[in-house]
């Protein structure tokens, strides 16, 4: 389960009523004062994923309190219980405790089943903290590179809902993408009837 030194994936981490929880809160946060969207780009390019933050809003490449890009409100605070679920992720995958582990920003990711997510470093987090991957819903194809180039070498996984996934260390910054989501391939009983939403939990290292 170790794909690359600090990159641990657990296949059906989550329990259905986990999943079904994290659904509901999906729902009330794409639903909530800064609303989901496709997130604009500053070249003028739109991304096909659907994008709601929690606890910081993060817009291209930075992370600000409030939504400027979408509408100037204050995002929602970053809720205790999924702290608290950050820290037991931390733990099943480096096999230790993580009581020092304080993710304050999610953001969540919604597939349609035409959305991609190129290859790309996560790097607006000015701390070394692992981050924190959860899939529910339809299955998709997670591309997992090398640090120094978009390109090969790389190693692709299928994540499937309920999936954890933990990136840390020397995977902390490795390139990464979403290349394809296999339509029809969720469980509508996690809430989700189609799609793939990915919740990741970070440490932006800002106060
Ligand atoms: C490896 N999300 O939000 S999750 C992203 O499925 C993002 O929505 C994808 O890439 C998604 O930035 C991939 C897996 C993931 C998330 C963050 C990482 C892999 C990562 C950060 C560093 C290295
Ligand atoms: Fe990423």
């Amino acid at each position: 389960r170790e794909i690359a030194p600090g990159a641990v994936h657990v296949p059906g981490w989550l329990s259905m009523d986990e999943q079904r929880h994290l659904v509901q809160a999906c729902r009330a946060w794409a639903t909530g004062p800064v609303p989901m969207r496709r997130t604009r780009l500053p070249g003028g390019g739109v991304m096909s994923v659907r994008t709601v933050c929690v606890g910081w809003h993060w817009q291209p490449y930075r992370y600000t309190r409030l939504a400027h890009d979408v509408n100037g409100r204050k995002v929602a605070d970053f809720p205790g219980w999924l702290a608290d679920l950050g820290r037991r992720a931390v733990a099943e995958a480096y096999g230790g405790p993580a009581d020092d582990y304080a993710p304050d920003t999610a953001l969540v990711n919604f597939y349609d089943a035409e959305a991609r997510m190129g290859m790309h470093q996560d790097k607006d987090e000015r701390s070394p903290a692992p981050v924190v991957s959860l899939s529910i819903g339809d299955t998709c194809l997670f591309r997992f590179g090398n640090t120094e180039t978009r390109g090969k070498p790389y190693t692709d996984v299928e994540l499937a809902s309920g999936d954890l996934f933990v990136f840390g260390g020397p995977s902390r910054l490795a390139y990464h993408g979403v290349p394809k989501v296999h339509p029809g391939t969720g469980d509508p009983a996690t809430g989700l009837a189609s799609g793939r939403l990915n919740v990741t939990l970070r440490v932006t290292g800002l106060r």
